[in-house]
Formats: C-alpha cells, structure tokens, sequence
C-alpha cells in the first residue's frame, strides 16, 4: 500500500501568494517598484533600530516581513463568495471578521480570508480582502436585473479548479503535483481580463450607477485590484513614492504615527487606467488595480477599540481636506488622549498582548508563587509582554482606500445598512469573529506561562 504525503495548507498559501505576487508584477510593473521601495525602507529602519530589529526576529516576525502582503478582490454573486471560501480552506484561509461598507457609499460588504493560529501567521500570514457585490442596493430596478443576468453567465473558476477543490475535501489534503496544480489554477480565478463581458453602453450605464459595479460585474473575473506589502515605516515609504514614479493618495489612513504603533495605517498609489476591449470592438479604458503599502501595529481589545473609533471620527471631521502633513498632526493632536506606552496599554485592557517567560523567568521562576500577580511577574523581570500584531482591517480605512482608487465623482452613501446575516448566509458559513481570535492567543500565552511556573514549582519541591 502507498501512503501519499500532503502538503501542508500553511506552504500551499505560501506557494500560492508567492505566484500572486509575481503574476502581479507582471500585470502592474509599478507593484515591483514599490516592493523594492519597502524593502529599502525596511533595512534602512531596522538598521536605524536594533531593538525594533531584534524584537522582530525574536518574535518570528522577522522572518515573515518579506513574504507579508495582503490582496483585495471584489465578487458579484453569493455562488463565487461561497466557492472561495472553499477555495481559500484548501490554503489554510477562514473568514475574519465583517466589514460593513455601504456606510461609507461603497455597495458592498467583506470579509477577509486570513490564517487564524500563531504558526500559521508566522510562515506566511497572507490575506485577501473579499468583497461581496450588494446589488440589492441598485436603484433602478432594470439595472439590477441586467447586472444579476450578465453574472450569471460566468464562472469563475476553472474546472481544474473545482477538481481540485473537491478533490482536496475528499482526500483530506493534496500531494505535491496536486498542490502545485491547484495553485495554477487557483491563481487564473484572479488575473486580469483585457476583455470586457460587455460592451461599452452596459459599462457606461453601470459606471454610472456606481464605478464599483462596473468593475465586479463587467469582466470574467474577479481580477486581485492589489496586492500590499508591509512597511515598518509607512512616512518614509509615502514621503518617497512620488520620487520612484507612484502618485500616492492624499493622506495616509489609520491613526497617526506613534511610538508604539496601533491596528494598522495604510495607503496606496494610485490607480492606472488600462485598456479593455468591449463587446463590438470597442476599445475603452477601465481603472481598477493599484499598489498599496501597510504598517502593522497593536491589536486592540473591545476597550482600545472604542477608544480608536471615537478619537478617529473626531480627528476626521478636523482633518476633512488638509493636506497629509497637517492631517497627520491633527490625528496625533486627537490621539493625545490615547496611551502611548505598552505599559499602559496593557495596564488599561487597552490591547491584546503575548505573555512569554523570559530567560530569567525560566531559571528563576520556581521561586514566585503560581498566584502571582502577572504584573508583578513582568516587574520582577521574569515575564516579557509584546503586543499583539494586528492581522486585520479597518472599514473607515478601506472605504477610503476604496475611494481613493475608483475615481471620479462623488456617491450616494447607501444608508448605512450593515446585514452580517445575509453576508453569512452568501458565504455559507460564519465568520469569526477577530477579537476573540486575539483573546484566545492572549489567554493561551498566560496559561503556558503559569504551566510552566507550576512545572518549575513542582519540580523544585521533588528535586
Ligand atoms: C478593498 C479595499 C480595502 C484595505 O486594505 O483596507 C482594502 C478593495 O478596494 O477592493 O484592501
Ligand atoms: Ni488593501
């Protein structure tokens, strides 16, 4: 009897996101740039900080900067949301979380495909932002009918595809031929489409309706519209972009800079008019994909959460059209109420950390008592506390990402109208929910600590 090995869904993502890169670079030559523009500023930062640079490799983190990088991609149908999900468990890939952004005048909602456990995010925490196509919220009800018609017609996916989704959920896995294979296939699901479905009065009447839905519903695909890297230093990274050719967008979103960094700041360059080929030859351009860059920080609990949301509405109504400088200083006004050490952020619950023995804490720790207070323990010498990173997204930032990159025109805001049931229902399971994944890593960090004191303490006492 021959016993086929698997391969792992942890090197399948990362087989996978290693050719989404390279076909991007292909597909948008500006992406490379920017690659090489965030790995200079990676080493000149981590020169320039031994203890950020030695914190990182500490953490693993190290290892994971330069294969770290989200997509986004945006699908008209519950069918595709629902064939994804499935596509995205063959590499280890679970719905995070639920994004509303009908508030913010885009006609959709999201979720995003992300490994959940710490080894997993530490080979390769690959993610891809995916948006479902509201089209209930299409007013004209000729439009909608049109646009619903004109999905219908494609798929998606290849046949191979599908094989070998199915073929992955019969066996359990897939072997190495069988994984190289899905992720060949895998990948045509997000290429770009020079030919339009359509031709170009259907485009036009859907531009018109809102840009967005012209993109998700007039092509084969659901085409990935970016791919991000992520930069230790997203000023420097920005305060560069125009100089290698990118036109970035006003303002960086997210909070502002701080010393100890929280959720996440993003932006982007913007987004290249391409030509498409409609239906009857007619030859048109459409804009849709872009570049973008990310800064990491702090995960933040329910408490740092609020707190996040409240100064950032206030900032944003004092920041509304200055430029990125004095929009940056506005939000670090703003953000003066909120605390800027990890002393006080885990003292005040207002972040999710990772508790760890120290080298100390290892010989030493047989001596304090089971009970001891953490704190006491962390002042002793003998616990280390890191932050946890965040692995998600934040609705405010990607609305405005969002419309930074459709250009043209202002739109109707979709009176606010979040439906997490409906979004469930399309996708055919739940999703997670992003801060009891943080809370749980955070609860394990501080029970394999105490083992490991009672372990100690108990060792003590026999010896
Ligand atoms: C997604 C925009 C959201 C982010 O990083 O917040 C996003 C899209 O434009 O489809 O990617
Ligand atoms: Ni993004």
């Amino acid at each position: 009897m021959t016993t086929t090995t698997f391969v792992s869904r942890d090197e399948i993502r990362h087989r996978f996101s290693t050719a989404m890169s390279a076909m991007y670079q292909a597909e948008v030559p500006q992406y490379a740039t920017l690659l090489e523009l965030v790995e200079r500023v990676n080493r000149e930062t981590l020169e320039k900080d031994p203890t950020l640079a030695e914190r990182f490799a500490e953490s693993g983190e190290l290892t994971r900067l330069g294969v770290e990088r989200h997509g986004a991609i945006r699908v008209g149908t519950a069918e595709e949301l629902a064939m994804l999900r499935r596509l995205f468990a063959v590499m280890g890939m679970h719905p995070v979380g639920y994004y509303d952004l009908s508030e913010a005048g885009v006609p959709v909602h999201s979720t995003a495909f992300r490994p959940i456990d710490d080894a997993s995010l530490a080979r390769n925490p690959f993610r891809i932002f995916t948006s479902l196509l509201r089209l209930e919220l299409i007013k004209s009800a000729e439009l909608r009918d049109r646009a619903a018609a004109i999905l219908a017609e494609r798929d998606i996916f290849t046949p191979g595809a599908r094989e070998l989704i199915a073929l992955h959920a019969e066996q359990g896995g897939l072997s190495d031929p069988q994984a190289n294979r899905f992720v060949e296939e895998a990948l045509e699901t997000f290429r770009w489409h020079r030919d339009a479905t359509v031709d170009h009065r259907t485009y036009q009447a859907l531009l018109e309706e809102h840009r967005l839905i012209a993109d998700v519903v007039c092509f084969r695909g659901p085409h990935i519209n970016h791919l991000t890297p992520r930069t230790l230093n997203i000023d420097e990274a920005q305060r560069r972009m125009p100089d290698a050719g990118m036109n970035p967008k006003a303002v960086i979103e997210g909070p502002p800079r701080r010393d100890c960094p929280i959720l996440l700041r993003q932006t982007s360059f913007k987004a290249l008019e391409e030509q498409v080929r409609f239906n009857g030859e007619h030859q048109g351009t459409h804009t849709a994909r872009f570049g973008e860059i990310e800064q990491r920080g702090a995960a933040l609990t329910a408490k740092g959460r609020a707190l996040y949301d409240r100064l950032l509405a206030t900032a944003r109504k004092q920041a509304a059209g200055l430029d990125n400088d004095a929009h940056q200083r506005t939000l670090a006004e703003a953000f003066a109420e909120f605390p800027d050490s990890e002393t006080q952020l885990r003292r005040e619950g207002l972040a999710f950390f990772d508790y760890r023995l120290t080298d100390k804490g290892r010989e030493e720790g047989a001596e304090c008592g089971e009970d001891e207070e953490l704190e006491a323990l962390i002042e002793q010498g003998l616990v280390s506390a890191r932050p946890i990173t965040y692995e998600d997204f934040l609705p405010v930032s990607a609305a405005g990402i969002f419309q930074s990159n459709l250009g043209g025109g202002s739109h109707d805001t979709y009176a606010g109208n979040a439906n997490r049931e409906a979004f469930e229902a399309a996708l055919g399971a739940p999703v997670t929910d992003e801060l009891a994944l943080y809370a749980a890593l955070e609860k394990g960090s501080i029970e394999r600590v105490r083992e490991c004191l009672s372990k100690k303490a108990q060792l003590e006492i026999d010896g």
